[in-house]
């Protein structure tokens, strides 16, 4: 039996939220069309009869100064230091430019093996992925490359097999139908944030966090209450994510519910959302503390 721990790296928007999704066959991590979606270190778990893979989710791996920026880089190299296998994912609709080298030169500098892939094939022309091949091949000859579309679940198996080969043996860490580790608070925070920065554009889902204030389940009627809040920066922002009549805020409420439900199985679900501005959070360390964890 064979049992790994696996970090997905790789540049924002890369796809690696959205890989981990199709390897677990769950909504693990949240993606979404604007870079830097993920701010955590998330377990995704993939448990078949060769053994157990236990992913690693992490923030796209971006070259900045901001406070936030930094937090999210460290978690991603913390990660690298923590796992057995690397699982390197570069969209090559992108060219390599300085923030993929410095990628590459980090993993060039350990030891632990790494698997490149190639994402987005369903959208790649020949040249692009040629020009991404041989980045690779000069960047990190010695780790297999595997083209793939995250998206359409195509290469996905082959990544698999290259990552079972690099595993060690093991017994099981987690049991066999587990798919994640994340608490529920988080989970729903998380599914809350997927649905609103995927309904506002520019620098507003970079301004986004959620915050659950309660979970409290009611017996009599069989239900769970969630009461959060989306949080932005300024006052003008709130207006955008409630939207005109508060058509956004129900639109939020609307995607989020059924997917929070699968959370609570048999329970009808009340969801309370508020949007409240807080100036300047992604500098506030107590704020950045409580939500990059
Ligand atoms: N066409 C195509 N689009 C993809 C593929 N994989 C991911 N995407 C899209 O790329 C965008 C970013 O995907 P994510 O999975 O959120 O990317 P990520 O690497 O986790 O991004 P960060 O969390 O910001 O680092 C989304 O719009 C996805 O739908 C793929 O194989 N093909
Ligand atoms: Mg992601």
């Amino acid at each position: 039996m064979k049992c790994a721990t696996i970090a997905i790296i790789g540049r924002p928007s890369a796809g690696k939220s959205t890989l981990l999704n199709t390897i677990c066959e769950m909504k693990v991590s949240i993606t979404a069309s604007t870079p830097q979606t993920t701010r955590n270190a998330i377990r995704g778990i993939y448990t078949d009869p060769r053994g157990q893979l236990i992913f690693t989710d992490t923030p796209g791996y971006h070259l900045s100064d901001k406070t936030m920026n930094k937090r999210l880089q460290d978690t991603a190299i913390r990660s690298l230091e923590e796992c057995d296998v690397v699982l390197y994912i570069i969209d090559a609709k992108r060219s390599a430019g300085e923030e993929e080298k410095a990628i590459t030169d980090l993993l060039a500098k350990i030891k632990t093996p790494i698997v490149s892939c190639i994402n987005k094939s369903d959208i790649l022309t020949n040249g692009e992925h040629e020009e991404a091949k041989a980045f690779l091949a000069e960047q990190l000859p010695t780790s297999p490359v595997i083209t793939a579309s995250a998206k359409l679940d195509e290469g996905v198996d082959d990544i698999l097999i290259e990552l079972f080969k690099l595993a060690p043996e093991g017994e099981l860490l987690y049991p066999a139908d587990a798919y994640t580790d994340q608490p529920v608070e988080f989970r729903v925070s998380e599914i809350i944030r997927e649905k609103a920065i995927n309904l506002v554009t520019e620098e507003i889902p970079h301004a986004i966090y959620v915050t659950v204030e309660e979970i409290e389940y009611k017996e009599e009627t069989n239900t769970i209450w969630v009461r959060a809040a989306i949080i932005v920066e300024r006052d003008s922002q709130k207006g955008i994510v409630v939207g005109k009549g508060g058509a956004n805020i129900k639109k939020i409420r609307e995607r989020s519910t059924p997917e929070i439900r699968d959370i609570f199985p048999g329970k009808k679900l009340q969801l309370d959302l508020r949007v409240k501005a807080q100036d300047k959070w992604r500098n506030n360390s107590i704020v950045l503390d409580k939500i990059l964890r």
